[in-house]
Order: C-alpha cells, then structure tokens, then sequence
C-alpha cells in the first residue's frame, strides 16, 4: 500500500525537509483510510493507527511528522466507516492547505525582516526559508546568499540550485567556512525540526554551530528561524525529551576504507533559545522564550 512506499521514501530521504514529510505523510495516510477495505469502525480505527505508526517510524526527531497524523488521527470519528473516511479526508486537506498557506505567510513576514542589500547565511535545505528570500528578492532587494554545503548529505545543493535560479546571488561554502564568512553576513536564517516548549530549535547539525558564531559575533549577527506552527512540539518541555537522529555513518565514508575508526553521524542538533534572536511562524514573529504561545494553538488543531 502507498503508506509503506511513503514511509520508505522518507527513511532513504527521498521525501526530507520537516514541512515536506508531514505533508506527504498527511496525504498517504488520507490515502490508506480511502483505500482501505474495512466496515467495522474498530477495526478500521486499528488499521489506520498501524499506518500511522509505520509512518510516525520513519524519522525520530521533525515533530511535524508526529503533529500532522495526531491532528488527522483526531478527527477519525464518526457512526460508521464511511463517516470516519469521510472526516479524515476532510482532515487531512485541511492541515496540507493550512501547512502550505503557513510556508507563505511566514515567507511575506520574513521577507519583511530582510534588509535590501542584506547578505544572508542559511544551512541545510529549507522550504520556508527559500520561499522567504525568494519573497524578498522578488521585492527588488538584491539579496545575496551563502549557503552550507550541509556535509554529509549535501542538502545545501539543492538550496543553492534553487536560489540561483530565481535570480538570487549565490555563493556556496563548506560547513566549516561560515565562521570565515561571517564578516559580510547581515542575518543567518534557519528552519526548524521541532522546537520544544522551552524555546530550543532542532534542525540540521551543524546548526548551533553557526548559531554560536552569528551570536558571538562582535557586532551580533541575528538568527531567525522560520517556523510553521507544527514544528512546535505538545509535549517535550525541553530537547532532552527529543530523540536525535543518528543515521548510517556510511552517509559520511564507507568504513572500510578507515577500519578500525569509529563514526558517528547524528543529523540535528539543539540550539537553546538564547542563540536565537527570534522565531517567525504563520501567526507571526516571536520570542523563542514565547513558544508556549504557539503550542497553546497549536493545542487548538
Ligand atoms: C532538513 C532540515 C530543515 C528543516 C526545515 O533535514 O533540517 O532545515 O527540516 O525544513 P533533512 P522545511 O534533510 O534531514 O530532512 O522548512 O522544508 O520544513
């Protein structure tokens, strides 16, 4: 069934970025309650929340993943199967149209926040922050770029492929050169995984290393992060509760050429709050010590 290809794709990637897999998590789960042939409500309920969990076990830390199939899994109600299919469709298109109208909204608000001439540092691969300085400069603000390579899986290409072609001034650098560029950058600009009630961002490693740098620069460099409200965790009050992906060192060299070195490749890291001048999501700009006032809403889905 496709909610097995979907989870498939996103283990090997083929689906990533924390907007893009609860949204085609959203839509194979829409898709397995249409498909699935079942009368009885019960059994019926069991199915859905197995495809849930296969889907929910693709990837550990984007808690969007998890916030997408519980709003949808809420709303599986109803007196007989067809009513509960119904509702869950109903669900399902809802949080899709809402999660793209979020990366809009954000993408208008934080273009506002980007000066003309500015020079923006970012990291990793980031549909909210695209769209962002995309927004920005189609505003005419002459914008130019210097995106991570975003070691090992290179997420950072496609961030720079994109940018330059929509006419964005384009400079990619490796991971380890932001700190050497920090001179000419303006503002460093992030997505978020999960952020935790109290106010930490988890995204790409390599994250709150440049966070550290842009925050103990000499004159300050601000980070912002771009963030849809489902990015918020309900329920980890701090990072310690969230489990960080630690995926096949094979990613970053194949073992046998090193025999006898140990790798590791965990793929997000924590910022705490104070490394983060402020978080932009669908209601608007806040203080990452606030979260708690976008999980009240998002409480509210
Ligand atoms: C992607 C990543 C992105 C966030 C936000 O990691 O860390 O910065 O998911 O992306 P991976 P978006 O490539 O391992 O999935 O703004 O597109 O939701």
């Amino acid at each position: 069934m496709d909610v097995s290809k979907t989870a498939e794709k996103i283990k090997s990637m083929e689906i990533r970025g924390a907007g893009k897999i609860a949204r085609e998590a959203a839509q194979a789960l829409k898709d397995f309650a249409i498909e699935v042939d079942e009368v009885d409500s019960k059994k019926f309920l069991i199915a859905l929340t197995y495809a849930k969990d296969t889907l929910k076990a693709t990837r550990p830390t984007a808690v969007s993943l998890e916030n997408a199939l519980n709003i949808i899994i809420k709303r599986a109600q109803g007196k007989n199967v067809k009513e509960m299919k119904k509702n869950i469709i109903i669900a399902a298109d809802k949080f899709i149209n809402n999660s793209k109208n979020a990366v809009s909204k954000i993408a208008k608000l934080c273009s506002k926040k980007i000066e003309k001439n500015a020079v923006i540092l970012t990291h990793c691969n980031s549909t909210v922050v695209i769209n962002s300085i995309i927004e920005a400069q189609n505003q005419g603000k002459n914008i130019k770029v210097y995106p991570t390579e975003t070691r090992p899986w290179g997420q950072g290409y496609i961030t720079a492929k994109a940018l330059a072609d929509n006419n964005v001034d384009v400079t990619l650098i490796v991971d380890s050169a932001a700190r050497y560029f920090m001179d000419e950058i303006d503002v460093v600009i992030f997505g978020a995984d999960t952020i935790t009630e109290d106010g930490s961002v988890i995204n790409k490693i390599g994250t709150f290393q440049i966070a550290t740098c842009a925050h103990e620069y000499k004159t300050h460099i601000p980070v912002i992060i771009c963030a849809e409200s489902y990015k918020f965790s309900t329920t980890a009050k701090s990072a310690k509760e969230v489990i960080i992906e630690e995926r096949d060192p094979k990613e970053i060299i194949d073992p046998d050429k090193i025999q006898g070195v140990k790798i590791r490749n965990p793929v997000f890291d924590i910022t705490p709050k104070e490394y983060i001048d402020f978080i932009i999501t669908e209601f608007g700009e806040i203080s990452p010590k606030n979260a708690q006032k976008i999980i009240k809403k998002l409480m509210m889905f």
